[in-house]
């Protein structure tokens, strides 16, 4: 206990160098940033509403910022947007009502720093981040992320809105745990309501959705951010596939980076941000080693794979982007210096 403190006090004041059961260790961020060659820079991220979080992250890229920063600056645009059911403040809540948000950041050294089931702070991405920074660990969950959280200056709030609470008790009539595909492909984003309002179809909500980017800096190093609310109406301790490295998120320098959304229990089976990230390895274009980890779902049980959404969304060293998805209807937003955000249908298996 005394030592738990200790680590939480030292964690807070950001110290360099941490003793837990007797382990030194440097924090991630020690080590040194390298600025590279020059390279066109690039962010890519999941969904039509990741055109917003793509501007703020362009803000920093375009200045010759760090691909971290960007992706931390872009994701936490969803995360505080109290129309977005999906990620962060306003998430639709799990079975019992608590909204609990997963997330994790990754950056071109292969630090990285993780989150899941944490509640009442809005920004999981930065708690994430912290916890890549300020820990000697990758992954905090729960109590124990929400009490590192308030411990690193991170405000308590109450996460769950009127609107998605009423979602919720309509969904409690009858507690139904049914997936809907494609609803991330709502009119979100455009102010309107949309025909999958919560409010309008109980239980057929809306109900999974995600935020992942990835972004080519100008020095030429990658990084990558993925941040939700996971799947609406979830089992209380229910976490998917967006806070664990390799299957919500990769990062390799070397090579490429990846994200994913969906049903995020499919894409843990293929540890799918890593598969597609180790395809392009040996040579595979971003599209199509996202179209083979999506076969590789689809062999897996091809009749649970129709039912249901995952895509997957990737970049390579030389900024070429490319997606692939179960189902019709996923899409992804693009900001480079010659592409003006624009949205890219995402090629589909079946
Ligand atoms: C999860 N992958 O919790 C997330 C949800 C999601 O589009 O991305 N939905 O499984």
């Amino acid at each position: 206990m005394q030592d738990r403190r200790h680590f939480l006090k030292a964690a807070a004041l950001g110290a360099a160098a941490l003793s837990l059961d007797g382990i030194t260790s440097t924090p991630a961020h020690a080590a040194p940033y390298v600025k590279g060659g020059k390279a066109k820079p690039v962010v890519v991220s999941t969904w039509d509403f990741g055109r917003a979080a793509n501007e703020a992250a362009w803000e920093v890229l375009k200045k010759g910022g760090r691909a971290l920063d960007a992706v931390e600056a872009g994701v936490r645009i969803p995360e505080a947007d109290p129309n977005n059911h999906t990620v962060g403040y306003s998430g639709y809540p799990d079975r019992d009502g608590r909204v609990t948000l997963d997330a994790c950041i990754m950056d071109e050294l292969g630090n990285c720093g993780s989150v899941a089931a944490l509640e009442h702070v809005v920004h999981a991405i930065s708690v994430a981040r912290a916890v890549m920074e300020k820990t000697p660990h990758v992954m905090l969950v729960g109590d124990g992320a929400l009490q590192f959280a308030l411990a690193n200056g991170f405000k308590k709030e109450n996460l769950l809105t009127p609107e998605s609470e009423k979602a919720w008790k309509e969904w409690l009539k009858k507690s139904e745990y049914k997936p809907i595909m494609n609803i991330e492909n709502s009119s979100y984003g455009a102010g309107k309501e949309t025909t999958f309002s919560p409010l309008t179809l109980p239980g057929n909500v809306y109900n999974h959705d995600t935020i992942g980017m990835v972004a080519l800096d100008a020095d030429g190093n990658l990084s990558g951010a993925c941040t939700t609310s996971g799947m609406a109406y979830k089992m209380h301790g229910r976490v998917g596939d967006s806070p664990i490295i390799g299957a919500g998120l990769y990062v390799d320098n070397e090579v490429g980076a990846a994200t994913s959304t969906g049903v995020g229990e499919e894409v843990i089976r293929v540890v799918g941000s890593f598969l597609v990230v180790e395809l392009m390895r040996q040579g595979y274009s971003p599209e199509n080693a996202c179209k083979e980890a999506v076969t590789r779902i689809v062999k897996k049980n091809p009749a649970r794979a129709k039912g249901l959404q995952v895509g997957f969304l990737a970049i390579n060293k030389k900024g070429q982007h490319g997606a692939y998805c179960l189902q019709k209807g996923f899409n992804y937003a693009v900001l480079s210096e010659k592409e003006n955000n624009v949205l890219i249908d995402g090629k589909h298996y079946f």
